[in-house]
């Protein structure tokens, strides 16, 4: 195989905690948001093994904030969205399918509400701000919108919550899934959130003051050594069988957010005007043509790095697996697959051919675990 550099410029952003984790042993990154995001310390097995058992600390500030301020911020935020945040409250967070006038998906991002008129849209990999920038000018909003230098770092594991307690005292175990609170730092104070992308538990620290932030990390490493804490990132195993989805690889603008299993998350029987309502009225009546599912494979390994296509028995594409990798706990594949109906049936069987190889495969419902 070739072997080549992707060359650093001002334009791929690296993070404040990339000296750090370039130190601790990271040995690959992905691009997110424009930024370094790390892939992997070492075996993503071995990473995947330790987060389920103890903690780790991630450099994720490749989630950046689209801050979104001012008398029309919350008639914006709504316009953005299919979930209804008409009753939301300050100190929580809401995971938000930002769709386009067709219903595409645009982003899902974890919204927070910071005061009445401030907020934040922590968003996956697009450019949100572009979007909320063209709708508010259109609309003529009142409303300011940035990108402030906010790094989140997260800290995830069942150990997490012991480590935390024991550098910011017992209020930080208490506080519930997808709430955030001030927690005080060294004489600052730190946004921290019971949330994070995986299911072993955790929490978020957006991350204001860098100077602060930094000792935080280091003391986390600290504090950390009898918790057995380690540098890591989101775990590509780990969060397949979690069914957390990854936009741009499980779902981009072609899909809508019921496509995307994300029904949950749609309130079209709600007051509130957003953008792609009727688009989604439409889709709830009519149904949908394809759906993503939860894919079983009997091949021992995978590599995704571009969509791959899946057959029927008589050879008719069915669908396309979109992310997958080696589960040690099925001990097979598991991916996620865009699947059109008729095909979502759990005990439905498929062919697929990965790097040459030819293996067969199940349909299953998402989370697997
Ligand atoms: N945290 C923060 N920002 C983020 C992510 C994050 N931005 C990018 C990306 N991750 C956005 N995508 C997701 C997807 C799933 C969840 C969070 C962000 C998630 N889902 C929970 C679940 O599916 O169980 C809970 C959702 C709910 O029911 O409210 O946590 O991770 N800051």
């Amino acid at each position: 195989m070739k072997k080549f550099n992707i060359a650093k410029s001002r334009r791929l952003r690296s993070t404040p905690y990339s000296s750090r984790i370039e130190d601790q042993g990271v040995t690959s990154y992905t691009i997110y948001n424009h930024m370094l995001l790390p892939a992997s310390f070492g075996s993503l097995e071995d990473s995947y093994h330790h987060l389920k058992e103890h903690v780790q600390v991630w450099d994720v500030a490749a989630e950046r904030q689209v801050e979104i301020s001012g008398k029309d911020s919350s008639k914006l935020v709504q316009l953005m969205t299919c979930r209804d945040l008409s009753k939301s409250k300050i100190g929580r967070c809401y995971y938000c399918p930002i769709i386009d006038e067709n219903g595409g998906m645009i982003n899902d991002p974890v919204v927070l509400k910071i005061k009445e008129d401030k907020w934040w849209i922590s968003i996956a990999d697009s450019d949100v701000i572009l979007f909320a920038k063209g709708l508010a000018i259109g609309k003529g909003f009142n409303v300011k919108i940035t990108e402030p230098d906010v790094n989140i770092m997260a800290v995830q594991g069942p150990k997490s919550f012991g480590l935390m307690e024991k550098i910011f005292g017992k209020k930080i175990a208490e506080m519930k899934f997808f709430g955030f609170d001030y927690f005080e730092f060294g004489g600052d104070k730190h946004l921290i959130a019971r949330s994070g992308w995986s299911k072993q538990g955790g929490y978020e620290i957006y991350v204001e003051n860098t100077k602060s932030g930094l000792q935080l990390y280091d003391k986390l490493f600290e504090d950390g050594k009898e918790f057995n804490v380690k540098p890591g990132c989101p775990n590509l195993i780990e969060r397949i069988e979690s069914g957390l989805l990854s936009y741009g690889n499980d779902m981009d603008n072609s899909d809508n957010p019921y496509e995307c299993g994300l029904d949950k998350y749609v309130n079209i029987d709600s007051n509130v005007d957003f953008l792609g309502k009727e688009e989604l009225i439409k889709y709830n009546k009519n149904g949908i043509k394809k759906k993503l599912m939860g894919v079983k494979i009997d091949i021992d390994n995978i590599s995704i790095s571009e969509t791959i296509k899946i057959f029927d028995s008589n050879n008719k594409a069915i669908g396309e697996l979109r992310s997958g990798v080696y589960s040690p706990h099925f001990k097979k594949v598991i991916g996620i697959a865009m699947l059109k109906d008729l095909n979502w049936d759990k005990s439905s069987k498929f062919k697929i051919n990965i790097n040459g190889k030819s293996a067969n495969g199940t349909v299953c419902d998402l989370p697997f675990i």
